[in-house]
C-alpha cells in the first residue's frame, strides 16, 4: 500500500473512532448500573433492530446470524429481515453492538479511488446515485456456510452454520468496470490488484481492515456492481449500505460492505483477511496435518468463487412428514459461469436417485429452484441430493473430502435424516 493511502486510512480510523465514541455516548453502556453483563442479548432484533426474531444467533457481539431454512425456503428473494448477517469488528459492550455502526449519513458518503493511479478521485455517493444502474440478482454466501458439517470429520472453530449463511437477493447499482472507465482513472503500469475497503474499522489501530483484493483482469468484476439497494430499498447498514460491492458469484466476504475505497495495487491488501482468513488449501488437508495459521499466500487461495451446491429445503424434520408420497424441493446455485444442468435426488440414502426437475433461473448468479417426487417410508429416511452444470462440475457426495481447518466452501451433496 502506498503512502498516501495509508495516511487515508489513519485518517478515516481517526473519524471512525469519532463516530464510534459519539455513538457509545447513547448506549446502554452509558446508562449507570446498566452493566453489559446484565443485559442477556436473546434474539436477533435485539442485536440488529429489524431481525426476525427467529434468527440463529452465532455471535452476538459480532452481529452473525443464521437464516432458518423453514424461513428462507418462504421467498423468491431473502427479505433483509431474515438475511443471514455477518461482522468481524466487535465493539464496546454487547448490546451497544449495533448502536455504534453508525457509518456516515449517505449525503456525506464518498467512495474514494486511490493507490497507484495518476490522480486520486473522490465520488459522492449522490452522484453514484445519478449514474445508470442494473439489477443483479445472486446468492450471497458466507464461506464458511455449512462449516458445522466439517465436525464429523474434525471440528472446526468459527461460527456453526448450517444451510442457512446464505440468501438469493436482488442487488441494484452502477456496474464496476463502466464506473471506473466513467471515472477516467489510469493506474500504472504495475497495478495487478483492485481492493476494496469496507468503513467499518477493527477496535485497535494494530487490526487489519476489512479489505479484499481482486485480480484487476477478474472475469468475476465484469458483472459486478456498486450496489445502491437491496430487494428494491437502500441497502440497510447491517447489510453494507450505503454502498456495498457485490461481485455476483463469488462468497460473501468478496462483497465488501459499506464500501469506502477502491485501491489500485501492485499487491494484495496485507489484511488478515485478505492474506491469512478466508483461503482454502490448495491441495486437500487432513486434520492434525495443516493448522488454521500455516496459510500461506503460495499454499492457498482466497474464497473466490462459490463452488457448486444444492440445499433441501423440504421436507425438514420440523416438517414432521408422514410416510408416503411427498415432493422433495430445493435450491442449487454455483458461481453463474455455467448452468445448472443436473440436481440429483436419493430419498435413501443414496441406493437410488433420481433427477429432479429444475426450474430456469432468475440470472446465472441466482439460485435454482427444483423439485422431485419421492416416498418416504416409516422408520429413518436420508435424502440426498447432488447438483451438476454444465462443465461437469458437481458436489462430492462425501463433502468432508474438502475438510479445511477454518472451514470454508462446504459443498457436501446436502443429506437430511427423517424419522417417520
Ligand atoms: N465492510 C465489511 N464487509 C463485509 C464484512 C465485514 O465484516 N465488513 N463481512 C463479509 C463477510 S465474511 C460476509 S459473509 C458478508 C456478509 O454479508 P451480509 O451480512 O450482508 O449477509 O459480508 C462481507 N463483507
Ligand atoms: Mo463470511
Amino acid at each position: 500500500m502506498n503512502k498516501k493511502s495509508k495516511q487515508f486510512q489513519l485518517s478515516r480510523r481517526d473519524f471512525g473512532k469519532l463516530t464510534g465514541a459519539a455513538a457509545a455516548g447513547l448506549s446502554l453502556n452509558m446508562i449507570p448500573g446498566f452493566a453489559r453483563t446484565a443485559f442477556a442479548v436473546e434474539t436477533a432484533d435485539q442485536i440488529i433492530p429489524g431481525k426476525s426474531a427467529s434468527m440463529i444467533i452465532h455471535n452476538a457481539k459480532l452481529g452473525v446470524m443464521e437464516t432458518p431454512l423453514v424461513l428462507l425456503r418462504k421467498y423468491a428473494h431473502t427479505p433483509k429481515e431474515i438475511l443471514f448477517c455477518r461482522f468481524h469488528f466487535p465493539h464496546e459492550g454487547d448490546a451497544a453492538w449495533y448502536a455504534s455502526l453508525q457509518p456516515p449519513k449517505r449525503e456525506d458518503w464518498v467512495l474514494e479511488i486511490d493507490g497507484l493511479v495518476q490522480r486520486p478521485r473522490q465520488v459522492k455517493l449522490t452522484d453514484i446515485e445519478k449514474m445508470p444502474q442494473v439489477k443483479r440478482v445472486s446468492v450471497i454466501q458466507c464461506a464458511g456456510n455449512g462449516r458445522s458439517f466439517y465436525a464429523a470429520e474434525q471440528k472446526v472453530g468459527g461460527g456453526q452454520w448450517k444451510n442457512g449463511g446464505m440468501g438469493n437477493v436482488e442487488w441494484e447499482g452502477v456496474p464496476l468496470r463502466q464506473f471506473l472507465a466513467d471515472q477516467k482513472v489510469v493506474p500504472a503500469a504495475s497495478v495487478r490488484w483492485l481492493t476494496a475497503e469496507g468503513w467499518d474499522q477493527p477496535a485497535t489501530p494494530e487490526g487489519s481492515d476489512f479489505s479484499k483484493s481482486y485480480h484487476i483482469e477478474d472475469g468475476a468484476l465484469d458483472n459486478a456492481i456498486l450496489a445502491l439497494k437491496l430487494n428494491g430499498e437502500p441497502i440497510p447498514a447491517a447489510h453494507g449500505g450505503p454502498l456495498r460491492l457485490i461481485i455476483p458469484g463469488y462468497y460473501g466476504n468478496m462483497n465488501v460492505k459499506m464500501l469506502t475505497k477502491l485501491l489500485y495495487m501492485d499487491e494484495q491488501a496485507p489484511s488478515v483477511f485478505q492474506s491469512l482468513g478466508y483461503r482454502m488449501p490448495l491441495r486437500p488437508v487432513k486434520p492434525g496435518q495443516f493448522k488454521a495459521n500455516d496459510y500461506t499466500i503460495e499454499n492457498s487461495r482466497p474464497t473466490y468463487a462459490h463452488v457448486i451446491k444444492s440445499v433441501i429445503f423440504s421436507p425438514l424434520p420440523e416438517d414432521k412428514p408422514g410416510s408416503g408420497p411427498v415432493q422433495i424441493t430445493g435450491v442449487a446455485f454455483n458461481d453463474g459461469t455455467a448452468p445448472i444442468t443436473s440436481v440429483q435426488v436419493s430419498a435413501d440414502g443414496g441406493k437410488t436417485w433420481q433427477e429432479a426437475a429444475i426450474k430456469p433461473a432468475e440470472s446465472p448468479w441466482a439460485w435454482y429452484h427444483w423439485q422431485v417426487d419421492a416416498k418416504l417410508v416409516s422408520g429413518a429416511n436420508t435424502l440426498i441430493s447432488r447438483a451438476t452444470d454444465a462443465l461437469g462440475r458437481s458436489q462430492p457426495l462425501d463433502g468432508l473430502t474438502r475438510w479445511n481447518p477454518r472451514g470454508f466452501e462446504w459443498n457436501g451433496a446436502d443429506r437430511v435424516f427423517l424419522t417417520v
